[in-house]
């Protein structure tokens, strides 16, 4: 039987295959990042504090986009397949550039699956029913269109429960499972309706990417690596025009915290439209990303609450360097960060958690530079205030119903991954009489 982390890595490794056939600069970049994973690797004993060489070489994050609370739900049904369950709840709508979306991660919650394969999703679903972005009237369109598209086949969906109760798969159903959830995230060449593409990107580029097309499609996919700013400077030095800058905080003299994002816009691919008069036409989109990222250790909320400052003045290096504790065992001490403990030579010792998650900053700079030639739609847009948008419909328990599963609080996840190794290295330091 294939084991639940096995379909969950190869249909990683599926994807990975398939967005670097449509998207060559994505084979570049993974290349780059594997060269500078390497040359890390050799001149740095400590490159693997964070996770093994194996591991961050597959590892991977996806960002898909989709329309509709059931489409969401199926989302949740294919990735359980695959161990991934949502963490998180992002509202891209309060960024300063607004996005009308609401979105959480799949990904796996236990470290041991995590360090087998620890793939995630980001996945965001239109918020239709926000109506400082949509009108009553195009809410109402966009739903009847979103309603008659099919994104997970029967087939699909079915599988996939039946991996999610067996905790794995016999071939050939396994193979199955993952060429079905591979094809969906494929760029389709279904015609797209130019007058209902263009109506929507009036609104927002998001909402045209994500309701204007009958079909989803995988945003990005983006490969970790252990230097992010040796990487920008191989990019670039190789000619692909990167985002201006690095997000997250700058290079700094402590250890790497939570995440650092950067990015770099596809090519405009090839799309079929379909004009008013019924005759079709050659036309492209620009949609798709090149991203890459560093992981760092995962902060408590006290630590967060001292990363948001600094990154909220965009403090320099020099700043960082003085105010934020620049050791994994400062940050321990002062109980900024999450560690995993173990007993080593009759004491306790703590390894850095690695940050699992995103950033709504980041994530949002991302959706921003998407949106960087469209017309935004923004509170005022539309003259309708907050409090009667709907608005408060969209939170995490709206989520965890709409999906049918709890969304997990990351934190949560930190701190009982921490308690745990805790209280067994206690136990353990107990039965051979050091404490
Ligand atoms: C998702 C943007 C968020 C990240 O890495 O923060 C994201 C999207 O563009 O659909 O992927
Ligand atoms: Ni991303």
């Amino acid at each position: 039987m294939t084991e639940i982390w096995e379909l969950r890595s190869r249909f990683a490794s599926a994807l990975s295959l398939m967005y670097g056939r449509e998207v060559p600069e994505y084979t570049t970049l993974v290349s780059v990042a594997e060269q500078v994973n390497a040359d890390v690797a050799a001149r740095d004993p400590h490159a693997d504090r964070l996770g093994s060489l194996a591991r961050v070489t597959a590892e991977r994050h996806g960002a898909i986009r989709v329309g509709t609370p059931a489409e969401l739900r199926d989302v949740a049904t294919v990735f359980a397949a695959f161990g991934m369950y949502p963490v998180g709840f992002y509202d891209l709508r309060d960024a300063p550039v607004p996005v009308p979306v609401v979105s959480t991660a799949f990904r796996p919650i236990d470290a041991d699956q995590l360090a087998r394969n620890p793939f995630r999703v980001f996945t965001s679903m239109l918020a239709v029913h926000d109506r400082r972005f949509f009108d009553a009237e195009l809410a109402q369109r966009l739903h009847r269109f979103l309603d008659r598209r099919t994104l997970f086949a029967p087939e699909l969906l079915d599988l996939a429960r039946q991996a999610a109760a067996d905790c794995g798969l016999d071939e050939p159903e396994a193979t199955r499972l993952i060429s079905l959830a591979t094809a969906v995230f494929a760029l389709s060449d279904d015609p797209i309706d130019a007058a209902w593409y263009e109506e929507l990107s009036q609104v927002s580029a998001v909402a045209a990417d994500i309701g204007g097309v009958s079909s989803t499609h995988i945003n990005h996919l983006t490969p970790r690596v252990l230097d992010i700013d040796e990487l920008y400077r191989r990019m670039s030095e190789r000619g692909i025009t990167m985002i201006d800058e690095i997000q997250g905080p700058p290079a700094w003299s402590g250890p790497d915290v939570l995440l650092r994002q950067t990015s770099f816009r596809a090519l405009a691919e090839p799309r079929r439209f379909l004009a008013a008069d019924g005759t079709s036409y050659d036309g492209a989109l620009r949609v798709r990303f090149g991203e890459v990222e560093a992981r760092g250790i995962a902060l408590t909320p006290a630590g967060r609450e001292h990363y948001d400052a600094l990154m909220d003045r965009n403090a320099p290096a020099a700043d960082w360097d003085r105010e934020f504790p620049n050791t994994e065992a400062q940050l321990e001490s002062d109980g900024l960060a999450y560690f995993e403990y173990r007993v080593d030579e009759g004491a306790m010792v703590g390894d850095p958690i690695v940050y699992e998650d995103f950033l709504p900053r980041s994530a949002a700079g991302i959706f921003a530079s998407n949106l960087a030639d469209v017309n935004l739609a923004n509170d005022t847009a539309l003259g309708i205030s907050a409090a009667d948008s709907g608005y408060q419909n969209y939170d995490i328990a709206w989520l965890s119903n709409a999906i049918g599963v709890d969304v997990h609080d990351p934190y949560d996840l930190y701190r009982t991954q921490q308690e745990r190794s805790r209280a067994h290295a206690l136990a353990q330091l107990g039965r051979s009489g050091n404490v």
